[in-house]
């Protein structure tokens, strides 16, 4: 396992549980962490152990996107554009790519970039002390790392656009409402109902879900008739699976089904 400073990383029982961990700045991203964090979601990545990964933050904040203080020194030498080419595309896109089933567990705030990370995870569950914002307006920036697409997609674009150009910041429970969250529980729940979910999609049958995910993002572009073909050709994949004839065997059997992620 890696020995991070700036980002936790710890494994248990097949779940990969990242901590963004700078809580003085509410995780806000350094470009350490931005390093640290595409390298724990490339492990996640190629570990065949890892079959769901859990995005958090410590302290009372998720992630306030770019480190301000820093970005002040970044930009000049390397254009903007470049460094978000370099950083945090990569991360949103990683998460999004990645086969497995990833939890945004929001214990605090999610900001610009933040918001983005937050948005590319497949689920969210947030702590009531959890917010969202866009924040870019608020520094005269338009939406990046993503938070335009997902925003659109889980919106729409009239409320996308309000949400952008307010600079709204939307609690918990708007949150659950607008579609931007899945799940909101007690603060002191956060930990345990993220690991509960977590153990659970990280025993289920994970070429599956990988694949679901896969067909979904697909689904987003594609016509029908496009989508079924789509569709078609990765029910042959999960087919092929041990996990699909382990789900038959166990349905026949009358028994719960051990799945193995194979
Ligand atoms: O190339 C590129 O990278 C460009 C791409 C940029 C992508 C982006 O992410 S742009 C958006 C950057 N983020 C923001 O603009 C958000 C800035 N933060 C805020 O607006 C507020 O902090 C929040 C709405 C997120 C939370 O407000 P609140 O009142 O709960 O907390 P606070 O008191 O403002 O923040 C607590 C501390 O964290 C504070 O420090 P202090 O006063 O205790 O010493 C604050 O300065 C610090 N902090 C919060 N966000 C950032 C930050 N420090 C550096 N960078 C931050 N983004």
């Amino acid at each position: 396992m890696a020995d991070y400073e700036p980002i936790g990383f710890v494994v248990h029982d097949g779940v990969a549980t990242i901590t963004l961990n700078r809580p003085d700045r509410l995780n806000s991203l350094t470009q350490q962490m931005t390093r640290d964090l595409l390298d724990a979601i490339k492990i996640c990545g190629r570990d065949d152990g890892i079959r769901c990964v859990v995005l958090t933050g410590a302290g009372r904040g998720f992630c306030a996107g770019q480190d301000l203080a820093e970005f002040q020194a970044i930009v000049g030498p390397v254009s903007v554009g470049e460094h978000l080419r370099a950083g945090f595309n990569r991360i949103v896109l990683g998460l999004y790519e990645l086969e497995k089933p990833v939890i945004g567990s929001l214990n605090g705030v999610a900001a610009g970039a933040g918001l983005g990370i937050a948005l590319a995870c497949d689920l969210r569950v947030a702590s009531p002390k959890a917010s969202l914002t866009a924040a870019f307006i608020g520094i005269g920036l338009v939406p990046d790392s993503g938070v335009s697409w997902f925003l659109h997609q889980l919106l729409g674009p009239a409320r996308a656009f309000a949400f952008l150009a307010t600079g709204e910041r939307v609690d918990a429970e708007q949150a659950l409402l607008l579609g931007l969250v899945n799940q909101v529980v007690a603060a002191d729940e956060l930990e345990p109902a993220t690991q509960e979910l977590a153990a659970r999609l990280a025993h289920g049958p994970t070429r599956g879900l990988g694949l679901t995910k896969r067909v979904l993002h697909h689904a987003a572009r594609l016509d029908l008739a496009q989508t079924l073909a789509y569709e078609a050709m990765s029910q042959d994949i999960a087919f092929a699976t041990a996990d699909h004839r382990e789900g038959v065997a166990a349905f026949l059997e009358k028994r719960p089904p051990q799945f193995r992620g194979e």
